[in-house]
């Protein structure tokens, strides 16, 4: 029998780990490892257009399951075009793997022909990066990068010159064969004391809850029940928190809710859980901040606080719920949820469409993309305007999915996560809400679409405009200038590509069309000619208050025409 080469071991480690498949693009320094894969019975290679797309594309795969996604590139410029989208998975904190191929082992160091040096490219958006130069290496360092990548939860990367790759192995398979562990983390008994006596002597208390609140929403709803407290959610916390949810009350921050912004201004205690919400000045300055996080780095990362602890939600709230007394004082939480009723009717009353009345809403759109979802829908939204929109107007319900660039806040996000997601759960329905600057950004794997057979939807918010940055630069009190595009149109462009293309003039038109998108048997794009200047922005606000101030740094919260930005700062905390 052939003996194995490092690659062969490569890629059986990797399923040995669970990987079903490597997104990326082959190249020469790949070849070893494309050819393992080749004759590899389960690991599939995801031939994308661009390797950003394929860092992408692991990074919402892994945001789904949980488990460890894989992405490669080809020496030098290959494995450079990775790094945006795996900054994204790291700050997202998603177990991904990248595999960075090498110039030949023995050339390293020449300034040989595409040579780069990853361990200092990689090393900002990696919790490992290392560099194998020798068969014996392997499978350790790869299996190192993989505990890696999975316990701290972000990226490992590992380098590979294509000559080592294609060298004879040492170690014939996988080291490590153990159930992954399953630690309980949870704060000590004399913490979970301090943390209940504190909280059963506090009255006006409001939780505000993120993305570390996932698979605990029932203990989530028990503990607001019985603290009488309002919820607030950060962005990434929407789709756990949300639904089935009367404490709900909305999102904070810039995009959020006046409601939202209220309950976190106007409580004695704020009690923040599993969330890394990154706005400062939206945190109250007099309450006392309690914080808990699994990550003890993270505690007092936002706001000063008074207590912290370190815990997953799940495990802390079942220790400490039984130690929590019934609060019967319901004051705060029905003056925040009645205020939540009425923003969320003035959001509501925006998303209607009449009837051929040119450009359309986005919030209709995506209103109507709401309705006409499947129940366990996957949504991906762009990083601009289309945030905004699925903030605002999706709703989750437990089944559904809401990803983004939303620790990154990266441009073009939305078609790669979709791709990840829709190869990685063949059967789901997957829908990209894509900005008209995004999908042009990486558009060539709109041709990866047809390729791969996912028959992902793709909505884009065709508003000619970078118009997310023509806010910021209204907000700023500069004139608006460099946001202009010139768009083809999508439609066609998609129908060239295998894809169904259509067109939406009229808010008639978008229901219609995007239900025979989603009905369709294979990928699609509807483009949506929409307002530009949907939120224009602020009368209220004087140049002068806006001066050298971007949009995020305001202590204000967009209203849903964005005609005034309510500059809750100095409103009367009177609701
Ligand atoms: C254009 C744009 C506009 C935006 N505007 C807003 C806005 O107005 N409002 C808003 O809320 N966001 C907004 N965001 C998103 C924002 O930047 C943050 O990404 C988001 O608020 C963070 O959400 P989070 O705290 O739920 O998640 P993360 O930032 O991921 O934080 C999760 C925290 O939970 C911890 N954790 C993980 N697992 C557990 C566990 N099991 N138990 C306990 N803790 C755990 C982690 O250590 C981490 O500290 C915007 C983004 C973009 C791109
Ligand atoms: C890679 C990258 N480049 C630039 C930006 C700055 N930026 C943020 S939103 C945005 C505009 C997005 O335009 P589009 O996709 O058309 O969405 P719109 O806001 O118009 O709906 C830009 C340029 C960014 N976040 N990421
Ligand atoms: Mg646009």
């Amino acid at each position: 029998m052939a003996k194995k080469k490092v690659a062969d071991v490569l890629v059986e480690t990797l399923a040995e780990a669970g990987v079903e498949r490597i997104y990326g693009i082959s190249g020469d320094s790949l070849n070893g490892i494309t050819d393992a894969i080749r004759v590899h019975e389960r690991l599939q290679w995801v031939h994308t257009r661009h390797e950003e797309t394929a860092a992408f594309a692991a990074g919402a795969e892994a945001h789904l399951t949980g488990r460890l996604a894989v992405c490669a590139g080809s020496c030098g410029p290959g494995n450079l075009h990775l790094i945006n989208g795996l900054y994204d998975c790291h700050r997202s904190r998603v177990p991904v793997l990248a595999i960075a191929a090498q110039i030949p082992s023995h050339e390293i160091g020449s300034n040989y022909f595409q040579e780069t040096h990853p361990e200092h490219l990689f090393a900002q958006c990696s919790h490992y990066c290392a560099l194998v130069s020798q068969p014996e290496q392997m499978p350790r360092v790869l299996e190192i990068a993989i505990q890696t990548a999975i316990a701290r939860r972000g990226v490992a990367v590992v380098i590979l010159p294509g000559d080592v790759a294609l060298q004879e192995a040492v170690e014939q398979g996988p080291r490590l064969h153990f159930p992954a562990p399953q630690p309980q983390v949870r704060p000590s008994d004399d913490e979970i004391d301090t943390l209940a006596y504190v909280l059963n002597t506090s009255q006006k208390i409001t939780i505000l809850a993120g993305a570390g609140c996932a698979g605990a929403h029932t203990e989530l709803i028990e503990l607001a029940s019985k603290l009488k407290a309002p919820i607030v959610h950060a962005m990434r916390g929407k789709e756990f928190i949300e639904y089935d949810n009367p404490f709900d009350v909305g999102m904070t921050g810039l995009l959020g809710f006046s409601s939202g912004y209220y309950a976190m201004m106007d409580c004695d205690v704020l009690l923040m859980l599993g969330t890394d919400f990154p706005y400062q000045q939206f945190f109250p300055k007099d309450a006392k901040i309690i914080q808990v996080d699994l990550l003890g780095e993270q505690l007092g990362r936002r706001a000063k606080l008074d207590y912290g602890f370190v815990g997953d939600t799940k495990t802390t709230l079942n220790v400490l719920l039984p130690k929590l007394e019934q609060h019967t004082d319901e004051r705060h939480l029905k003056i925040s949820v009645e205020h939540y009723q009425r923003a969320r009717k003035g959001l509501d009353d925006l998303a209607k469409g009449e009837p051929d009345r040119k450009p359309v809403h986005p919030q209709y759109v995506t209103r109507v993309l709401d309705e006409l979802a499947s129940e366990d829908a996957v949504f991906t939204c762009d990083v601009g305007t289309p945030t905004i929109w699925a903030a605002r107007y999706l709703t989750m319900n437990g089944k559904r999915r809401l990803l983004g660039s939303f620790s990154h806040g990266s441009m073009a996000n939305a078609l790669p996560q979709a791709l990840g997601v829709q190869v990685s759960h063949p059967g789901r329905q997957v829908i990209a809400l894509s900005g008209d600057g995004g999908l042009a950004m990486l558009l060539g794997d709109m041709l990866s679409l047809q390729q791969l057979r996912a028959p992902v939807k793709i909505i884009v918010f065709k508003n000619n405009s970078l118009a997310f940055v023509e806010l910021e630069m209204k907000a700023a009190g500069v004139l608006d200038f460099a946001t202009d595009l010139s768009n083809p149109n999508f439609a066609q462009m998609a129908q060239g590509a295998g894809l169904l293309g259509l067109t939406a003039e009229t808010p008639s038109q978008v229901r219609p069309m995007i239900a025979q998108a989603l009905n369709h048997d294979g990928p699609a794009l509807v483009e949506v000619l929409v307002h530009r200047q949907e939120l224009s922005m602020p009368p209220t606000i004087t140049l002068e208050q806006m001066k050298g101030f971007s949009l995020f740094m305001l202590k204000s919260v967009l209203n849903g025409r964005g005609d005034t930005v309510i500059d809750l700062a100095k409103t009367n905390l009177f609701r």
